[in-house]
Formats: structure tokens, sequence, C-alpha cells
């Protein structure tokens, strides 16, 4: 199969219109969308999906900023989508990614950077079947 990866569009990025961009940055990329749902996390759902990050310091605050409104959950799909969507995210801390990347262009604070992308195949298969689990 094609390789995929998860994408989100976080609360922030909803609230301040980027969803086009986005989606336009993937598609003119060559991504593929394969699935695409605008929704508001459970509170399980955003704990289960950065259940690595539970022990730090900014979990809390993580939780509530990625359930504080909707979100858009992508799948999409290409040649080496895990590491073609992350180079294009840029570096978790907007002010070090570079100009260019969604963050580097349109963040500045480290936890409302704009986009989600799985970080690797493995955590890619468990985050869609946590999101679209009819998708695999
Ligand atoms: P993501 O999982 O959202 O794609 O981001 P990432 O791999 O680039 O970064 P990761 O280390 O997995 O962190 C997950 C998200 O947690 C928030 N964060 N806040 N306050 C802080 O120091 C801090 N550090 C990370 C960000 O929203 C980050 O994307
Ligand atoms: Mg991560």
């Amino acid at each position: 199969m094609t390789d995929r990866t998860l994408v989100l569009v976080k609360p922030d990025g909803v609230a301040r219109g980027l969803v086009g961009e986005v989606i336009s940055r993937l598609e003119a990329k060559g991504l593929r969308l394969v699935a695409a749902e605008l929704r508001t996390l459970t509170r399980e759902v955003a704990e289960t999906h950065y259940g690595e990050h539970r022990e730090r310091p900014f979990f809390g605050s993580l939780v509530e900023f990625i359930t504080g409104g909707p979100l858009l959950a992508l799948v999409v799909e290409g040649p080496r989508a895990v590491e073609a969507f992350r180079a294009m995210a840029g570096a978790t801390d907007p002010v070090k990614a570079a100009p260019g990347t969604i963050r580097g262009d349109f963040a500045l604070e480290v936890q409302n950077n704009i986009v989600h992308g799985s970080d690797s195949d493995e955590s890619a298969a468990r985050e869609i079947g946590l999101f679209f689990p009819d998708l695999s």
C-alpha cells in the first residue's frame, strides 16, 4: 500500500482560517487526500493520541488545547508521506521552523503550531486507526 500519514490542522489552525492553506500545500506537493473530518476531540482520544507525552509538564495544557475546538483530521498518502509532511510542517517550535514550512510561515508559539504529522510509519498506523478505524 502507498505510504500514509495522519495530518491534523489543530484547533488554532482551524480558528485562524488556515485549513485551505494547509490542504492547498498538501495537494500542490502531490500528496493525495484519503480521508477528512472536522471534529472536536474528546479528552480520551486526545490523551491516547498524545500518550507518549503523558509524563511531560505540558501534557495537561496540550490536551486542553487540542480538545479546545474543532480540528481537521486528514489521512494523506504518497511516497514517504510521513517524512514528506514532517518536512512541510517544519520544526516543533515555530520560531525555529524554517520559513517556507507551515509552522515557519504561520506560527510563533510551540504549543499553538497549526499542524500535527505522524512521526513514523508505526505512529501513522496507530493514529490512523485511532481517528479513522474504518480505514485500517
Ligand atoms: P506533533 O506531534 O503535534 O506533530 O508535534 P511534534 O511531533 O513536532 O512535537 P511533539 O514533541 O510530538 O509535541 C507534540 C505537541 O505538543 C505541543 N508542545 N508543547 N509547551 C511545550 O513545551 C510543548 N512542547 C510540545 C506542541 O503542540 C507539539 O506539536
Ligand atoms: Mg509528535
